[in-house]
């Protein structure tokens, strides 16, 4: 055989079971170094005393010989090379470096108004009512008409409405799920309908045109103000933790007869008089009033035999009052820093 094809040979069964870079290395060196193999057998063929045709066949064959060397060298060595990174990714993924620091989990929180609305809905559910949200797309017929609010009634102008291309409107107050209830319930009933509400107003600090409401309407036997009166004393000892004033002043809703404006006496300064209240001593609150034959009619109820209270407060303004915020704006701000400052409760 000739010297060039052992050479081959024997470099080829050495980079075949040489695996670590360092191995692959060393076969570098003993083939192609100073002293290498294919650089001895150079060295020691003494070209001069060659006939000239012998000298073209060993010197072709000599540098094909050593560029396969560096090139099959070369593939080997970048072969090595990518199993140690890999190698070497692998360990540094499986070690747990406990000094490093760590990843902060940011804890989402409730927005203000969703912690007064959850909170109502459970003092409510307490007291035997049940939860309906109705829809945000109304009708003009369960917003109005079916509560004894007619087209040509002066009323429609007390809430400015946002009128869609098809006929529908956005509700401008809870109370438009009422009847839907009474429908699809009959008497008795107690219900709650937590809800967002819309209004073509100009925004102010205690103004929105997109805001919550929180609806009751209890329908039963023999049903007075007393109990109206008693079941929003409760509710405002629960919210506010203590026992709270209310007084009735009259107020006028086509759909409760008598309506009332209910007042609570001020949480901040206990009815002496503060900014909150305007020095007041009170602050106009829930709206309500039992509820009006014509509506009970409206919702297949007979109103000989059945009478009901319902009430109306604004859950944004409620939460205003709880958590001391001065202006409404903010609830619909998207803003995190808000929303951030109210305590988590799941
Ligand atoms: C009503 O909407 C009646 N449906 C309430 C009612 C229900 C009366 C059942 C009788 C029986 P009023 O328009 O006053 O009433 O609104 C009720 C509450 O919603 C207000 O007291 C206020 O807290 C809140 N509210 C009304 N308009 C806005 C507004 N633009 N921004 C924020 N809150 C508002």
């Amino acid at each position: 055989m000739e010297p060039w094809q052992e050479i081959r040979n024997e470099l080829q069964a050495a980079l075949g079971s040489a695996k670590r870079l360092d191995e692959v290395e060393q076969i570098r060196v003993r083939f192609l170094g100073r002293k290498g193999k294919i650089t001895l057998l150079a060295k020691e063929t003494g070209f001069s005393r060659l006939t000239p045709e012998d000298r073209r066949h060993w010197g072709s064959q000599l540098n094909s010989l050593k560029r396969w060397a560096e090139e099959s060298i070369e593939q080997a060595l970048a072969e090595a090379r990518a199993r140690e990174a890999a190698r070497a990714a692998e360990a540094s993924r499986a070690r747990l470096d406990v000094t490093l620091p760590g990843i902060e989990r940011r804890v989402g929180s409730l927005h203000p108004i969703s912690l007064v609305q959850m909170e109502l809905e459970d003092i409510f559910q307490g007291m035997g009512f049940m939860v309906l949200t109705g829809y945000e797309v109304e009708t003009e017929y369960y917003n109005f008409d079916a509560l004894n609010i007619p087209p040509d009634h002066p009323a429609r102008d007390m809430q400015d409405t946002f009128w869609l291309d098809n006929g529908m409107i956005l509700r401008t107050h809870t109370s438009a799920n009422q009847v839907r209830a009474l429908e699809e319930f009959g008497a008795p009933l107690r219900a709650i309908f937590p809800g967002r509400c819309f209004r073509y107003e100009a925004m102010d600090a205690s103004h929105e045109n997109t805001f919550y409401q929180l609806e009751g309407l209890l329908v039963d036997r023999d049903i007075s103000v007393a109990n109206l009166i008693a079941v929003m004393k409760a509710l405002l000892g629960e919210v506010f933790h203590r026992e709270v004033k209310v007084r009735l002043r009259p107020g006028f809703f086509p759909f409760v007869e008598p309506g009332f404006e209910l007042d609570q006496q001020c949480p901040f300064c206990d009815g002496v008089g503060c900014s909150v209240c305007k020095q007041s001593g009170w602050i106009e609150l829930i709206p309500c009033g039992l509820v009006h034959p014509k509506v009970l009619e409206y919702g297949r109820v007979d109103p000989t035999q059945f009478t009901g209270f319902a009430f109306g407060m604004g859950l944004t303004r409620l939460a205003m009052l709880k958590f001391g915020i001065p202006d409404i704006r903010l609830f619909n701000s998207g803003d995190l820093r808000f929303c951030e400052q109210f305590p988590v409760v799941l």
